[in-house]
């Protein structure tokens, strides 16, 4: 059998159609940019072609390279597709549905003519893959649009619509898109008609004249974001280079730094994080021809503050959804705090006064179960208390429609104890939001003993529903992804008695990457948090190591922001974090009963030992089959703790190191410091195998299909 056709040319009425057809998304895999430029050339040579349009088939019209073959070694062309439509001695227009990402969008670039579809999305997100625009799109784009309006979609990689793109220039026109290839056509055949001169991009100049320190600006704007990162800068440099230079000159700049980033680590973690997010979405054993329709109506049982915001999480992306509390009062109280958090982002100008209104008339507050009883979808948020949440089940399978997805945002509590009231449990999964529930993006579906295989791929489509990063768990103590951060918790609080300080510690992981310190974030979610959980543990636990720096500050009612101080202290109104002496003397006294000596800690053994005892325990996870694989808990990392994207998660930076260092290093702290170290029966396996920790398997499944 001869290999499918990836670019094909055809011809009508006096027009080349090249039409490029590698699915899914048209990326410029192996023979897209040959059978380009052959077309063309095709094109150029045959006089009965008048004009050409380029077009994607399927779903999209060119998504960008193939990113499985950036580090890997390609063809070099002679001249690159880009170059010889740019060069093309006859009219070619570019026909975008879909996307027209990274080098989709650099080869309309290099079309003489551009027309979309309403729905459709340009863009050049090559940033968040740590490269830059390598097929001209740096020196086209700020020649096409200016270099300020250029800069910043190529800075933030965001997708523009159609109708912005219309609107800033990239774009000629929008076309309706019932049938594409005709509009084309015809689009082109007014080209020739009219007379229409080849308008080249290459040809224009980028003026940055009314604002010379523009490309300082942002350099400064980005400096906090993108510490550490190297390609957003690049990307500066590149566009102002198009200010100054010549576009052939502009065109090996860019080709210079694209160099410098494609194998840098940055580039590599970043390709990681893009592919582990696709794969974290596969359910193994999922039937391949069940795909779960968006759900058309949800209902959240429980209006506090979780419960409103998973609430809100629906609403945003357009789902009716009935919020249910059996008391008018906490109901009220629910609801006013939604409106309340709508009408901050609408105070902060992330949300416009129309579409809060529309997000509010999508709420239907409820007191009786029987309310919600034909919802696709019910998310029980109740109070973390195992009877309450029996109660609610029961009350669940008394009304729910059949087919419903019975699903609970527990963050501790076993899901089979949930479905065990139900006749149904298959229908039965966690669905653990993270707070703020409307914010974060990480979504843990939690698989109980009888959960269908069909309720976890419909509930993993709930989430994306919902615009979150839906991640398998198996049922134990924390999930996965609390269960996997459990210990840099201790070991955090266990260095502040060996003698860190919270700022010290802070620093670091602000340095390694993270947006906020752990210290700093345990401030804003409130001390008090863990506090009922560890004196339960200790109660059930007599070996339970207490922490009693936290819990003495807990007790002088130091419960972070909230109370004015915790882990620091915070002037009235201003939430600067300031250090504390008497966080300090507290630090020593506890050091001092416990008998522990205070020492210094370089940098990097914090970093370790916060990070190890969690690649450790992550170790564990995988090995019992509460994961399913050391991708889906990067993943986590990234989505659910504020992880460094651009060191890929967890797991990978952990690979940097090396699986041998990582078990050298914890079974030297096992001998220091005891059981709580032990390295995992994986992690030893791993290290004498030489295997990788992005190779490794679970040793359980998580479920039987
Ligand atoms: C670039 O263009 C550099 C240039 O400047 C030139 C340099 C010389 N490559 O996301 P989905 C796969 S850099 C390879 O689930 P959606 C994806 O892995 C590139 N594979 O669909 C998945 O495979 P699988 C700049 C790709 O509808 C399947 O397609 N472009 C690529 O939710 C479906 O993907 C970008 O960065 C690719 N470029 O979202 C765009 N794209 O089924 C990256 C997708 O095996 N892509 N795949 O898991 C995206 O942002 C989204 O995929 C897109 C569709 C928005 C297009």
């Amino acid at each position: 059998m001869s290999e499918p056709e990836v670019v094909r040319f055809d011809f009508e009425d006096g027009i080349g159609v090249i039409t490029v057809d590698y699915p899914p998304v048209n990326a410029l895999g192996p023979g897209v940019r040959e059978g380009i430029i052959a077309a063309v050339e095709k094109g150029n040579a045959d006089p009965n072609v008048k004009a050409m349009v380029l077009l994607g088939a399927g779903r999209s019209f060119i998504a960008g390279a193939d990113i499985r073959q950036f580090g890997t070694k390609r063809p070099v062309f002679k001249k690159t597709s880009v170059e010889v439509l740019d060069d093309a001695t006859k009219p070619t227009v570019a026909a975008i549905h879909g996307f027209a990402l990274g080098g989709g969008l650099e080869h309309a670039l290099a079309c003489h003519f551009r027309i979309a579809v309403p729905t459709a999305k340009v863009g050049l997100p090559e940033v968040l893959i740590g490269i830059l625009p390598g097929g001209g799109g740096t020196q086209r784009l700020p020649r096409l649009i200016g270099p300020k309006a250029a800069m910043e979609m190529i800075v933030t990689g965001r997708h523009v619509p159609a109708d912005e793109a219309k609107t800033m220039g990239i774009v000629d026109a929008i076309t309706p898109g019932t049938n594409l290839r005709a509009e084309a056509i015809a689009y082109a055949k007014a080209v020739i008609a009219e007379k229409r001169p080849l308008s080249r991009v290459r040809d224009r100049k980028a003026d940055a004249s009314a604002e010379p320190g523009m490309f300082d600006a942002m350099r400064k704007s980005i400096a906090r974001k993108a510490r550490n990162q190297k390609a957003p800068y690049h990307c500066i440099a590149c566009v102002e280079a198009a200010v100054s230079q010549p576009f052939d000159e502009g065109i090996a700049t860019e080709r210079r730094l694209f160099s410098e980033l494609e194998n840098a680590d940055e580039a590599k973690a970043l390709r990681y994080a893009f592919f582990a997010e696709r794969e974290v979405a596969k359910v193994p054993g999922a039937p391949k021809d069940f795909k779960p329709g968006k759900i058309k109506t949800a209902a959240v049982v429980g209006a506090g503050t979780m419960g409103g915001g998973i609430a809100m999480s629906f609403a945003d992306f357009g789902i009716p959804v009935k919020v249910l509390e059996v008391s008018r009062d906490v109901l009220e109280k629910g609801m006013q705090r939604v409106r309340d958090n709508y009408a901050t982002s609408v105070k902060r100008g992330s949300l416009k006064q129309s579409e809060m209104d529309e997000r509010l008339k999508r709420f239907t507050p409820v007191e009786r179960y029987e309310d919600i009883a034909d919802c696709d979808v019910v998310i029980e948020a109740v109070f973390e208390r195992i009877d309450v949440k029996k109660d609610v089940f029961a009350k669940l399978e008394a009304v729910m429609k059949p087919g419903a997805l019975l699903l609970s945002n527990s963050s501790a509590i076993n899901t089979d104890i949930m479905a065990g009231m139900t006749t149904r449990p298959g229908n039965v999964a966690g669905a653990h939001f993270f707070a703020p529930a409307n914010v974060m993006k990480l979504f843990e579906v939690v698989v109980g003993s009888k959960t269908s295989v069909e309720t976890i791929v419909r509930t993993m489509q709930v989430g994306r529903d919902i615009g979150k990063i839906s991640a398998l768990a198996g049922t134990c103590d924390g999930f996965a992804a609390n269960r996997s951060r459990a210990p840099f918790q201790t070991e955090m609080m266990l260095m502040l008695e060996e003698g860190a300080l919270p700022e010290q510690i802070d620093k670091v992981m602000v340095d390694f990457g993270y947006p906020i310190g752990p210290f700093a974030v345990s401030d804003l979610s409130g001390l008090d948090i863990g506090y009922d959980t560890r004196k339960r543990r200790a109660a059930e636990n007599p070996n339970f190591r207490k922490l009693p720096v936290p819990d003495r500050l807990v007790e002088m009612g130091r419960k972070g922001q909230k109370s004015g101080a915790g882990w620091y202290r915070y002037e009235k109104g201003d939430r600067t974090p300031h250090p504390d002496e008497v966080v300090k003397s507290v630090i020593a006294d506890v050091a001092r009963e416990l008998g522990i000596e205070q020492r210094q800690f370089t940098d990097d053994e914090i970093l370790k030992r916060l990070l190890f005892a969690s690649v450790n325990e992550t170790c564990k996870i995988l090995e019992e089959g509460k994961c399913l694989r050391a991708s889906d808990m990067d993943v986590m990392w990234l989505h659910g703790f504020g992880f460094p994207r651009y060191r890929g998660g967890l797991m990978f930076w952990a690979d940097g190191i090396g699986v041998k260092e990582v078990y050298r290093q914890i079974e030297e702290w096992h001998q220091r410091y005891g059981a709580r170290w032990k390295p995992a029966a994986l992690l030893k396996e791993l290290a004498e195998s030489g295997t990788s920790f992005r190779e490794a398997k679970p040793k359980v499944p998580m479920f039987t299909v």
